[in-house]
């Protein structure tokens, strides 16, 4: 859907030069949008490649934890709006591959990267789910984190990315919202529903905040992605928005944060809030976290098993380019 502007493939530019490089600097500062054609730097044509892909992947393996619920979910309605949710998910992967391939880059380039381990998809998902207050957590603070870090990737300098965002957000919204009534249900609901909710926040509040990326210190990407405006807001900046807008939803439900030192500041107006264990972000993000082998080999699968899909795909093709017979 949004290769259709492309003719052919993406100019691909490996000697910026300094008057290019200040050109295309002023249109950012003017916040021109940046589309497939328009000539752009190699690093930002890299940059965006590499988010839009991690994107695109993070929301296809992000489809597996909650999959893993569908089969028992509580009731036909829950399952419902579960599927639903898992196939928006299905769709913002393929929106996002699509606004990858218009900066030149392969699908099957993208999806070899991710299976093979290569390529990098949010830390958040492999974390397992293990009870049915987990579909409520994620799509509360999972999803929640999602849009605290879209919204402002809606106003991304690169047209195909930031469109895809507007319509990605809509509908996070929905998945955010399903979730925090998921937690409201569990947290009035019987003492063993109480503590399931209370159980799922312990173990998803690290992580959730873990997938706005590393400290501000440590952010190898940001400062140029902000030059760039492809990011708007510093991880750590969108990491305390997110925390500031939680607390209060968690002291609705009566559910307590897992963080101690967690304390209203009065003189900033923000929560502050305990050390983050960068250990276990760095270890997942490197292909050792709960469940990361065990994502993958799910992806391989799928992706052998949708082998004849492809190839009848690509027969269909070949056969309709072939001139027709004349009976
Ligand atoms: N997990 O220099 P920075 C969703 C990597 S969608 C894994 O700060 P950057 C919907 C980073 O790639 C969730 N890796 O990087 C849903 C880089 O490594 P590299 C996905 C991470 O790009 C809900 C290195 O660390 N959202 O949840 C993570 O400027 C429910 C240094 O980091 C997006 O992808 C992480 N958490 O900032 C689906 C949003 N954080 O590439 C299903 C778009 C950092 O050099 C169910 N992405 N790394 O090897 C972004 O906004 C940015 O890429 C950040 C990272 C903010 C994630």
């Amino acid at each position: 859907m949004y290769s259709q502007g492309l003719n052919g493939p993406a100019e691909k530019n490996t000697d910026d030069s300094p008057e290019q490089l200040a050109a295309f600097q002023k249109r950012i500062d003017a916040e021109e949008k940046i589309e497939p054609r328009d000539w752009m730097p190699s690093g930002y044509r890299k940059t965006l490649i590499r988010q839009i892909s991690q994107h695109a992947h993070s929301e296809v393996v992000g489809q597996l934890p909650e999959g893993n619920w569908v089969t028992r979910a509580p009731t036909l309605k829950r399952k419902l709006i579960l599927l639903a949710k898992i196939q928006d998910e299905a769709g913002h992967g393929l929106y996002l591959y699509s606004a990858a391939e218009t900066l030149g880059v392969s699908r099957e380039q993208m999806i070899d990267d991710l299976l093979s381990g290569k390529a990098k998809y949010s830390s958040i998902f492999n974390y397992p789910t293990l009870t049915w207050a987990d579909m409520g957590a994620i799509g509360w603070l999972v999803d929640g984190a999602a849009i605290m870090n879209q919204v402002p990737l809606c106003r991304c300098s690169y047209g195909p990315y930031s469109r895809a965002m507007i319509r990605v957000c809509k509908e996070e919204s929905f998945h955010q919202r399903q979730g925090y009534e998921v937690m409201l249900k569990m947290a009035n609901g019987s003492p063993e529903q109480r503590r399931m909710a209370q159980d799922a926040l312990n173990r998803f509040w690290w992580p959730a905040l873990m997938m706005f990326g590393p400290s501000d210190k440590d952010s190898i990407h940001s400062a140029q992605s902000m030059k760039w405006k492809i990011k708007r807001f510093s991880n750590d900046d969108l990491r305390q928005k997110f925390i500031d807008a939680t607390v209060p939803q968690a002291h609705y439900l009566g559910l307590e944060i897992p963080d101690p030192e967690l304390k209203f500041n009065e003189e900033t107006g923000h929560w502050d809030h305990g050390e983050i264990n960068w250990d276990e972000f760095y270890q997942v993000i490197a292909g050792n976290g709960p469940c990361n082998r065990e994502r993958l080999a799910a992806r391989r699968r799928a992706h052998e098993a949708g082998a004849w899909v492809r190839e009848a795909v690509l027969a269909s093709q070949q056969k309709h380019k072939q001139p027709r017979e004349v009976a």
